[in-house]
């Protein structure tokens, strides 16, 4: 059993489950506003530096869950397409392109933001946003899209997905308590912004 299916970490797909995915044959285009749009295979894209940010996702619905999240940051990834710069978001769209989200690109260039292929050292599986999803610990989960094959650059914030609509598109992560999963579900005050510490520790 993978490590977040252990955890108990629950999993969203408000579009439907995408059903068996193949990593092999998935292409990630990565365009828009950049000099040099490219579509990656998956080979071309774990080729790309290879980053772990250990850091949480964290879910307006009230759970956070920790691990070492492995995966090519974002910022790598707009540096191979030269985004121009200056641009002022990024848009992940996820497999079918029903879900889609956008997040400023000064989020998207930080450190842990990243397209994440790996949860502690194993693969991401289909429940949880494999073969590749955007991670984000900046901001509340629903702007962490999953089995993702589209990014783009742009000057525009579109709202994403209309399921979300009601949820702020800033997506900052306020003070509150949130389910612990990797204790078990236990119910932690957290501050604001991302979650490093829990209130409690
Ligand atoms: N494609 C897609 N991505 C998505 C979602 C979704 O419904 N569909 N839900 C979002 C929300 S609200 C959260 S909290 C996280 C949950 O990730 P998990 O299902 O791996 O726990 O994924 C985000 N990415
Ligand atoms: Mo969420």
């Amino acid at each position: 059993m993978s490590r977040l299916k252990e955890l108990r970490t629950p999993i969203f797909w408000a579009e439907g489950h995408p059903g068996k995915l193949n990593r092999e044959s998935w292409v990630i285009e990565v365009s828009g506003l950049c000099a040099n749009p490219r579509t990656f295979t998956w080979p071309e894209f774990i080729a790309l530096p290879k980053s772990i940010a250990d850091a949480r996702l964290t879910s307006v619905t009230r759970f956070s869950v920790q691990g070492r999240w492995g995966g090519v940051k974002v910022a790598d990834l707009l540096d191979a397409v030269q985004a121009d710069s200056g641009s002022r978001y990024v848009r992940f769209w996820s497999y079918r392109m029903i879900y889609d989200t956008t997040i400023p690109i000064e989020v998207a260039l930080r450190e842990r933001t990243l397209l994440a292929y790996e949860f502690d050292g194993e693969s991401l599986e289909e429940d949880y946003g494999g073969p590749v999803r955007g991670f984000c610990p900046y901001l509340w989960g629903y702007k962490s899209a999953k089995s993702v094959v589209k990014v783009e650059v742009t000057d525009d914030c579109i709202s994403g997905f209309w399921k979300q609509q009601g949820y702020p598109d800033e997506a900052l992560i306020r003070a509150g308590k949130v389910c612990d999963m990797n204790q078990s579900g236990r119910l932690r005050p957290i501050p604001d912004g991302e979650v490093i510490r829990f209130l409690d520790e």
